[in-house]
């Protein structure tokens, strides 16, 4: 595994020549120089393909560069000239396989034949895929479907996605856990119910109008970087941008554009931050208390003095509900309890929320520093609740701006892929098939997981992703998943999770987003939807690289007919020959969100769905934007008496689970990822010093053992009682009923530890 890591401080700013460098690099890495900087140039591009990292929104006049650092790193990391076949599971048994690292896994390359794995020689062995098919569709008709889970990480296509959720409520099921269960879904159960969609509200034009933008936990830097060149154009027009985060990121500070080499050598890059607030892990429900007691406060003054109102008036009276309660709850609240809680002075506050006040447009950006908390519900109402106070819902330049994953997290719900049967709609698909859709609510992720332990989920398919790594509690979910009777993995790479077999097994290989995708009518086109709710085609553009690679849809319908009885209203073929029938279907579907589908398909930008919230229409129980009293704002993740909050974050060289490299080039760190950051005052009470070993072990009084040894301690500008260190190594820590309340979001950002030394450096 890795040496051990190497610490520096990083002090240029975000993009510029480090970005262009990483680049190339990655480039000669995969093995793809030539054809890998042309393909480039047709990323997130109208007619070309779109990004299979993050879900940042596509400009309609994009730069001639419209891609970042990571994103070529995950066309790259894709487009791979290295396979692993036959020939190599032929020499390697999964238990020899299981000691490699993440990185080695993936790097070995694109996964190219259908495998079955055969227990006798703890090996893959190649099957046909007519073989793989009916031996699945076998085992699945032999299972009760409420014993099946259907997985879906959040990349596949809108196509393929409504192609699997029919398949799926075809066979019996509504467990469709997907990726979004780790992620934003404590956004998809706050958002509808006070302001009446599940998605953010803000268009990428509103970034070019606004007045002020705040972040909340997200790190821009790495996970969505693309989005810094909007920031830049803001705080370049003088605009504040007020961020609220224990960790001083570094492209939230200064940004340089690799696209612009005159700035990069002339200034060393752009401010981004006006005023960055390092509040302690899980002190965001407080800070924003803080804020909108602030905002209510100066109004109540401005009512007393008759000056003019803070408050939006005309907007709350008209438009909103629960304001007196909200506000005063607001009133009520003790600074000196939201000042413990949030780990902010009160004067820091008031400072952000005169400059929040005083902006005509506001845009609140957040990730998943905010949703992966006990609270983190509460807490994206909370967000809401201080843009409801100005009106900053539903008007050019403001809104609420959840930063999703990955790049089709949020299409995949909007086209049915849902445990939650209220966000789908049944009685359109009986209608449309003629079959009865099972109409009880399937299993979240954490349910899932709950179900495998208890020995009650039997079978597993998952469409993408790397599910043993990503969820909760590996010690116990291991073992249990080994006793599956099916486990199907669809994948482009080889992952930890094809490394734990059930009794019956098959990794099923896919063409990746950015190759030709070959069918019977031609070259298909597939779908996405972006962070803002605008639906894009992407077009494949590399030759596959292998033969008998089959697409994700294909595959979907190969199973689905290997599964179920002929239905005369889907002819599972004719959609794969075609995927705009596919697409016809959706229409049909959802004939407000889709119309003109296949028309509107490659509109430069992207065609955005209709959302009433932006245009000040609530579909919520009250027919208005709702404010809610929060419960535990002040009531943050608990520290001292030697326990620390640890949030487990991504390194600039990740993408989730995939490990490009071991390197964090911003937090200064290279060659490792066994780190773990503290404050110095911290280091010094427990007497570790920099470089030495120590362990984390899980405060829980449930009997089960959490921790894990053999991190380096980095002395970091960091809140203290608060430390970070990186998901996935750290996954074993999260006990798996350690979630947000109401969205089951595993609480990664605050698990509470103890941490013992091990070793001097
Ligand atoms: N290159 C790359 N891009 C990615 C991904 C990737 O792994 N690599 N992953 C994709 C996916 S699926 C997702 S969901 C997104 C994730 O993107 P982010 O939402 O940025 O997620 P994290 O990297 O986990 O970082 C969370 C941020 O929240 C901060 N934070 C942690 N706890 C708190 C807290 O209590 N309060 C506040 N205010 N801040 C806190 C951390 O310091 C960090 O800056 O990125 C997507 N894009
Ligand atoms: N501790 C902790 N845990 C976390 C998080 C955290 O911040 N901290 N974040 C959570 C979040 S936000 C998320 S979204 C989840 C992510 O969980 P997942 O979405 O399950 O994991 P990924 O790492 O994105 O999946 C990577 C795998 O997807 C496969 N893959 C890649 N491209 C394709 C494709 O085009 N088609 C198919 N079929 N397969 C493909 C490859 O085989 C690759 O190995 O993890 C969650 N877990
Ligand atoms: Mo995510």
């Amino acid at each position: 595994m890795s040496e051990k890591a190497k610490i520096q401080d990083y002090t240029a700013p975000a993009g510029g020549w480090g970005s262009v460098h990483a680049v190339a690099s990655i480039l000669t890495q995969e093995e793809v120089t030539l054809l890998g900087s042309e393909i480039l140039l047709k990323q997130n591009k109208p007619g070309g393909f779109m990004c299979v990292s993050c879900s940042w929104a596509k400009p309609a006049k994009p730069l001639p560069f419209e891609f970042c650092e990571n994103g070529a790193k995950a066309t790259a990391w894709e487009i791979t000239g290295k396979t692993v076949g036959p020939q190599f599971f032929a020499q390697h048994t999964l238990s020899e396989l299981r000691s490699w690292s993440d990185h080695q896994l993936e790097e070995q390359g694109r996964l190219t034949h259908p495998m079955r794995y055969d227990a006798a020689r703890d090996r893959y062995v190649a099957v046909s895929w007519d073989q793989a098919f009916a031996g699945i569709g076998a085992e699945l008709r032999k299972l009760d479907p409420r014993a099946a889970v259907m997985y879906t990480s959040g990349r596949a296509s809108l196509e393929t996605s409504y192609m699997y959720q029919l398949f799926g409520r075809m066979y019996g099921t509504n467990n469709f856990p997907d990726s979004s269960n780790m992620c934003h879904e404590s956004t998809s159960v706050a958002l509808p119910e006070v302001i009446g969609v599940p998605v953010g509200t803000v268009l990428l034009e509103d970034f070019d109008k606004t007045d002020c933008i705040l972040f909340f936990g997200q790190n821009t830097t790495t996970n969505s970087p693309r989005m810094l060149h909007p920031l830049r154009r803001a705080a370049q027009r003088g605009f504040p941008v007020i961020t609220f985060n224990p960790l001083r990121e570094r492209g939230l500070e200064r940004f340089t554009d690799p696209q612009n080499p005159i700035q990069m050598v002339l200034t060393g890059g752009t401010r981004i931050s006006t005023q960055y607030h390092q509040l302690r892990v899980g002190g965001d429900g407080a800070a924003l208390l803080g804020l909108c007691k602030s905002v209510i406060e100066a109004d109540d003054a401005a009512v007393a003095t008759k000056r003019p109102r803070v408050i939006d008036v005309a907007f709350v009276e008209q438009h909103t509900h629960g304001f007196e309660a909200f506000a005063q709850y607001c009133r009520q609240a003790s600074w000196d309890d939201i000042q413990k809680a949030s780990g902010l002075n009160r004067a820091a506050i008031l400072e952000a929320a005169k400059v929040y006040a005083s902006a005509h447009a506001v845009i609140a950006n957040y990730g998943m520093g905010i949703t992966q908390h006990r609270h983190g519900v509460e807490t994206a109402k909370m967000i809401a609740n201080l843009l409801l106070l100005r009106g900053n819902i539903g008007k050019p330049g403001a809104g609420i701006s959840p930063v999703r994953g990955h790049s089709n997290v949020q299409g995949q719900r909007t086209v049915g892929i849902s445990e939650k049967t209220m966000l789908v709609p049944l009685d359109r698909l009986a209608e449309l098939y003629a079959f009865e859709p099972p109409r009880q609510d399937g299993l979240t992720t954490v349910d899932a997981c709950e179900a495998i332990i208890k020995g009650s989920v039997k079978g597993f398919v998952s469409l993408g992703g790397n599910f043993l790594r990503a969820v909760p509690e590996r010690s116990l979910m291991e073992p249990a998943w080994s006793k599956l009777r099916l486990s199907v993995q669809i994948a482009t790479k080889l992952n930890r999770t094809h490394l734990v077999p059930g009794e019956v097994t098959y990794l099923l290989p896919c063409l990746g987003r950015i190759e030709i995708d070959r069918q019977a009518s031609g070259e298909q086109a597939v779908a996405m939807e972006d962070s803002t709710a605008c639906i894009h085609g992407s077009r494949g553009q590399r030759q596959p690289v292998a033969d008998g690679l089959l697409s994700e849809a294909a595959i979907v319908a190969g199973l689905a007919k290997a599964t179920l009885q002929p239905n005369p209203r889907v002819d599972w073929d004719a959609w794969v020959a075609n995927y705009a029938l596919v697409r016809d279907a959706i229409e049909r579907t959802y004939p407000d969100q889709f119309k003109d589908f296949n028309k509107r398909l490659f509109q430069p930008g992207g065609f955005a769905r209709p959302l009433g919230a932006r245009e000040r229409k609530w579909k919520t129980s009250t027919g208005k934007a709702n404010f809610t009293v929060p419960k535990a704002a002040l009531n943050p993740p608990q520290h001292g008496d030697g326990v620390f909050q640890l949030m487990t974050l991504r390194a600039d060289g990740q993408f989730n689970t995939t490990i490009y490299n071991e390197d964090d080039r911003f937090r200064g760190v290279s060659g490792g990822r066994l780190v773990v950051f503290m404050h110095a005052g911290d280091m010094k009470d427990l007497g570790i010093a920099p470089g030495d070993l120590v362990r984390l072990s899980t405060v829980a009084d449930d009997g089960v053992e959490r921790s894990l040894g053999g991190l380096q301690a980095v002395s970091f500008d960091i809140p203290r009682y608060s430390i970070a260190a990186y998901y996935p190594e750290c996954n074993n820590l999260i006990p798996l009923w350690h979630y947000a309340e109401g969205s089951k979001v595993p609480a990664a950002k605050s698990v509470p530890v103890r941490i013992t030394r091990e070793k001097g450096a």
